[in-house]
């Protein structure tokens, strides 16, 4: 039970949860070559904050919580996201490695550690984040024998919207955007180069690169839980504002933040001159937008009647200082 925890209790009690569940889910060797599984544990167990997997369970935890439902059918409710959250945080590690290779980012830390491509070089790097991105599909497709019936509807719906979520129209094209603002693209004329205003380019490549995976993560909690269409919609609402909060802060915080507190370095953005909230709207005005997110966050939650740690995570969003 973690309805009665103080919120870091909470937190650390789901990431334990997450993480043995990541562990179990693993593929080893024989099973794959050693290498491989050393290289996606190398990353995957590195100390991300698990933000993704944890708005999958608590969105999960806001459906069975509004059905007061026993204590039983509580975790048995929960235990059927337990695989999207698994499946979000293998694609969200995934984006990172390949994010940090020297054909993108090209960063030596992430997580506090040296970045995967510096310990095991490229080649294993991208087999690792390709490993990694496969992984988390074979986790949600993955079949239970004690589901219950009809689920299998659900598990589609939820593979479907992950794959959107991670590919050309979410992360993978807000990926794109970002490196074709950048203007590192070896085309002169790049279609992708936006010249519109600054907020509406800054605001699509967050919501495909960042947003969607976020969004994705809670919805799909609320979609194999059993939630119905007005909690469906409530969370996506949620997810997409608590999506651009994340990615206001995380502005803010390339900024402002300690390299040694994030765990990967700060400054990239503004070294790289990458357009960002700070530097369209300036610092205050990106506190106040983050702010003015997170709460328009709380507010889709109370249209569904949804409650439990879903506004507390709203909060937490826009604290952290990692
Ligand atoms: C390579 C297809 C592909 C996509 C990469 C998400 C992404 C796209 C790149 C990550 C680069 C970056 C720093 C984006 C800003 C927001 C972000 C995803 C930060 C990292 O997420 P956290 O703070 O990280 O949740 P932890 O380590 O805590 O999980």
């Amino acid at each position: 039970m973690t309805s009665s925890l103080g919120f870091d209790r909470y937190l650390q009690t789901r990431r334990a949860e997450i993480d043995a569940a990541l562990e179990a889910a693993l593929p080893i060797p024989p099973d794959c070559p050693p290498l491989i599984a050393e290289a996606m544990r190398y990353s995957l167990f590195a100390g991300g904050k698990r933000l993704r997997p944890i708005l999958t369970l608590a969105a999960a935890e806001a459906v069975v919580d509004s059905r007061h439902t026993d204590g039983r059918s509580r975790d048995a409710g929960m235990a059927l996201a337990l695989p999207a959250a698994c499946a979000v945080e293998l694609i969200h590690t995934y984006s990172l490695v390949h994010d940090d290779l020297p054909a993108m980012d090209d960063d030596g830390v992430r997580r506090g550690r040296a970045t995967a491509h510096v310990v095991y070089g490229e080649g294993v790097a991208i087999l690792a984040g390709d490993a990694l991105l496969t992984h988390a599909f074979v986790v949600l497709a993955r079949r239970r024998s004690d589901t219950p019936p009809g689920f299998d509807q659900r598990r589609l719906r939820a593979i479907a919207r992950v794959a959107e979520a991670a590919g050309a129209a979410g992360m993978v094209g807000g990926q794109v955007l970002d490196l074709a603002a950048t203007g590192t693209l070896p085309r002169g004329e790049d279609p992708d180069r936006r010249d519109g205003s600054d907020e509406a380019a800054l605001r699509e490549m967050h919501e495909r690169k960042t947003g969607a995976l976020i969004a994705a993560a809670a919805v799909t909690g609320t979609i194999l839980a059993g939630g119905d269409e007005t909690a469906v919609a409530a969370v996506d609402r949620y997810a997409t504002h608590l999506g651009l909060a994340f990615q206001i802060v995380d502005d803010i915080l390339d900024v402002e933040g300690d390299a040694a507190d994030l765990g990967k370095s700060a400054g990239k953005d503004a070294d790289a001159r990458k357009r960002t909230y700070p530097s369209v709207h300036g610092l205050d005005r990106s506190r106040v937008l983050a702010a003015e997110a997170a709460a328009a966050a709380r507010e889709a939650l109370a249209t569904a009647g949804l409650a439990g740690r879903l506004a507390e995570i709203a909060d937490w969003v826009v604290s952290r200082s990692r």
